[in-house]
């Protein structure tokens, strides 16, 4: 299948949940397909985020492929909640069950994607070499590019520096060393009860605090699981119809017409229970500031009651709406602050003057070995704009989202034609379960590609009105709820000199049945093998 004189029908850029299926998909359609990727191992997200702790907050019955039954059945997770490298084991098996791996090219960054107008074609250059593709496919992942924030003094630390985002495979021994971290979203949140078991201090630089809902993991249920697998279609379809595409704890309750004291003893049994989930435990959190309120004061109160240090507590209870950043879940974060050997620094009262060749100063200086940046990712076009992708009348996709990304469904970008964005801005996928969400935009992509060669179509390209429109509504939709009213990674806030604009579709079954409609009605939207 690997092609000698460096032609596809296809190239697609990532080799993580979306690629490796993005591949099996086309390849199975007799499609000549390339993947390139970074990396020397495949993963996306599993194999750069190998932080300790690192763990999905979507339980792994949930967080898996459903595209082929016996997979499904005869693949076993160890917890509900899986661990970073059993996810990996578990992708590997993936590529090795359906032969994935040998047309991977490992350790080759695209720097160059340029459509050639005349022969209608992608020319996709590396830092090896050059290829000629029909369509090219962007499965690069939505949180993919670290986020490394401008810290006066950084470059003069002599100790070591990590990213969450880019941790080294080698283990990291912090054993009687004094480490600093700065962030406390979710990778912060799932690391520090791992680190601060080993370290003789650990100081936390927290500038926001962040909701956490404990995740309550332990060993697979193996009678869940038997339950599940006996109707796992059932059980994914249900899913699907639910807001955030995951499974859901209520129906339509609502907080606005419950009484408090049931609603709080709810809460408790969420609480208990729940992760993630508990968002959607009523169907006005996410809609309804009061309601949303009496949620996030629940949060804050069960802080207050789990860190002993009053101070301390009040430290981390988010003032914002819950879930107007991504919610978190966690393994014994909040318990982690009574211990003696662990230090929360709030970056609002003092905030971090310089960082010296062995300190940080803030309000005071803290003598440090390790320092671990926590600071997230340049969300949902990172990874799309940290190169150059040319379009019609070699227009650069960076310059045409320096106003706001926009994109058609998340999956077509007007300009550009035959490319593809798996999980693109203006679809749900951060705010849903991301594993079906792929596979739903593979999916689609692969059903498009077939549809184009059965209707004799060479090019599809969204229109500019169709992706305006599509935006349009994102943004009716988010403004509708709580999401748009904090700063947050969602809307690029957390990133200088980025356009400020909402970017996840809210709604999986709406999106799902928007897309079927546009489908259906012989992709309305796009336009085909237009005249240059
Ligand atoms: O990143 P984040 P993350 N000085 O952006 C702080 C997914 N994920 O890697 O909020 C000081 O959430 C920043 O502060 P603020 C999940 O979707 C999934 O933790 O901007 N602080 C914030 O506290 C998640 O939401 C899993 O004020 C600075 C932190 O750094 C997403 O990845 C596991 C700063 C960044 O938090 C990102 O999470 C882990 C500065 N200059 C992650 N700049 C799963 O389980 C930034 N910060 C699937």
């Amino acid at each position: 299948m690997i092609s000698k004189d460096n032609k596809y029908d296809a190239v697609i850029v990532g080799a993580g949940v979306s690629g490796l299926f993005m591949f099996h998909k086309l390849r199975n359609m007799g499609l000549s397909v390339l993947v390139i990727e970074k990396s020397d191992e495949l993963g996306g997200t599993w194999n750069w985020n190998r932080y300790p702790g690192a763990r999905c907050d979507i339980p792994s019955l949930e967080y898996s492929y459903q595209f082929d039954e016996e997979l499904q059945q005869e693949w076993n997770w160890s917890e509900k909640y899986s661990a970073g490298p059993e996810i990996l084991e578990y992708l590997n098996y993936v590529a090795e069950k359906f032969d994935l791996k040998n047309y991977i090219n490992f350790e080759e960054e695209v720097i160059l994607a340029k459509f050639n107008e005349d022969s209608c074609l992608w020319s996709v250059s590396t830092n090896k070499q050059k290829y000629v593709a029909k369509f090219c496919i962007f499965a690069t992942g939505c949180l993919s590019i670290p986020n490394k924030p401008e810290i006066p003094g950084l470059e003069s630390f002599e100790g070591k520096l990590l990213h969450t985002a880019t941790w080294p495979r080698e283990e990291q021994n912090f054993t009687d060393k004094n480490v600093a971290i700065i962030g406390t979203g979710s990778s912060s949140i799932q690391t520090i009860p791992e680190i601060a078991k080993d370290v003789k201090n650990l100081y936390v630089f927290q500038r926001t605090p962040n909701y956490s809902i404990p995740s309550n993991n332990g060993p697979m249920d193996k009678d869940v699981e038997a339950q599940v697998k006996a109707r796992y279609s059932e059980f994914r379809k249900e899913n699907s119809l639910n807001g955030f595409g995951l499974a859901s704890l209520s129906d339509e309750a609502m907080i606005s017409e419950s009484d408090l004291e049931e609603v709080n003893s709810q809460f408790e049994k969420n609480w208990n229970t729940s992760g993630l989930a508990f968002f959607g435990g009523y169907a006005d959190i996410p809609v309804d500031v009061n309601s949303n309120e009496v949620a996030a004061n629940f949060v804050r109160n069960k802080i207050k009651e789990i860190v002993s240090d009053q101070e301390t507590a009040e430290k981390l209870c988010p003032k914002y709406h819950i879930g107007g950043k991504r919610l978190c879940v966690d393994t014994g974060y909040f318990q982690t602050f009574n211990r003696e050997n662990v230090h929360l620094i709030d970056l609002n009262a003092s905030p971090i003057k310089n960082v010296n060749s062995k300190n940080i100063e803030a309000d005071q200086d803290y003598e440090i070995d390790v320092l671990i940046l926590a600071t997230g990712f340049d969300a949902m076009t990172g990874a799309l704009t940290s190169l150059d992708i040319l379009g019609r009348n070699e227009v650069n996709l960076k310059d045409q989202w320096k106003e706001g990304a926009k994109s058609y469904l998340g999956l077509g970008v007007s300009n550009f034609p035959n490319l593809f964005t798996i999980t693109g801005p203006g679809s749900p996928s951060v705010l849903s379960n991301m594993m079906p969400s792929i596979e739903q935009h593979v999916n689609w992509i692969a059903d498009c590609i077939g549809w184009m060669s059965e209707n004799n179509k060479s090019v599809i390209e969204s229109t500019k009105i169709a992706e305006d429109e599509w935006m349009e509504l994102v943004n009716e939709i988010a403004d509708m709820t709580i999401f748009t009213s904090t700063q947050s990674w969602y809307n690029g806030s957390n990133i200088e000199d980025k356009a400020k604009a909402f970017l996840p579709f809210i709604g999986v079954p709406v999106y799902t049945e928007k897309l079927e409609e546009i489908t259906a009605a012989q992709y309305q939207g796009f336009i085909f093998d237009k005249s240059n």
